[in-house]
């Protein structure tokens, strides 16, 4: 299914309604796209990325930084946000002006007013990173939605149930893709099949994956 909530998307927007509440807008960032990779860069010079740990003891394979008030780290005790990158006991770098703007537009093109992201995850993948199949449910109200925005390599996203079980769709996320996961998405299993090896105009060999987050 497609609609166009505004009847004023540029030509090569499309959305797509994946299900309960996830909404994918495709190409939505990719104007921003050049201005958000120089704002990421601006952030991993304050915080870099870094692999964390599991509470398992696994080293996640996809690195991370954060901007924003708040920022997800996991580490031996759990799974938290904070609002002090670990590495460093500073706070996280402000979150950049676009990031909130496109955040807050995305969420109002798929029906959510008023989004206030105070968290902003950013996943940096390499060939043979991945992110298997979890709940984001650290956040204090399940009722705000997620904002992800893809940069850069493509990569496929597994979409699946409720229950850790249920067999996942999949589908492909390209640069400038948005996805809004709201509603009854929110609590989905989701994760992200091994990043293939290539060469992106914009974000060279990787991928960004930019999530945004109400945390508290
Ligand atoms: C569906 N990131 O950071 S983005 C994550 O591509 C995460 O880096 C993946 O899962 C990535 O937690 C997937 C899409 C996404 C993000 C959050 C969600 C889908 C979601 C939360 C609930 C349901
Ligand atoms: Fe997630």
């Amino acid at each position: 299914m497609t609609l166009d909530l505004f009847g004023e998307l540029p030509p090569q927007m499309t959305i797509e309604h994946l299900m309960d509440g996830a909404l994918v807008l495709r190409q939505f960032a990719l104007a921003d796209s050049e201005a958000l990779v120089a704002e990421i860069d601006q952030v991993a010079a304050v915080s870099p990325f870094r692999n964390m740990t599991t509470p398992g003891g696994h080293a996640m394979s996809a690195a991370m930084s954060c901007c924003g008030n708040l920022g997800w780290v996991t580490d031996a005790s759990g799974y938290r946000y904070q609002s002090e990158d670990p590495e460093s006991g500073r706070p996280w770098p402000a979150m950049p002006s676009i990031f909130q703007k496109l955040a807050c537009r995305a969420a109002q093109t798929a029906g959510y007013q008023g989004f206030e992201p105070d968290a902003c995850l950013i996943n940096r993948y390499q060939p043979g990173a991945r992110m298997g199949l979890h709940q984001d449910k650290n956040e204090q109200d399940v009722t705000q939605p997620i904002v992800s925005v893809s940069l850069g390599l493509p990569i496929v996203f597994q979409f699946g149930g409720l229950v850790r079980n249920e067999r996942p769709m999949r589908v492909p996320l390209a640069h400038g893709d948005v996805v809004v996961w709201g509603g009854a998405s929110r609590l989905r299993y989701h994760g992200v099949l091994t990043l293939k090896a290539g060469d992106h105009p914009v974000t060279g060999a990787c991928r960004y994956n930019l999530t945004f987050r109400r945390a508290r």
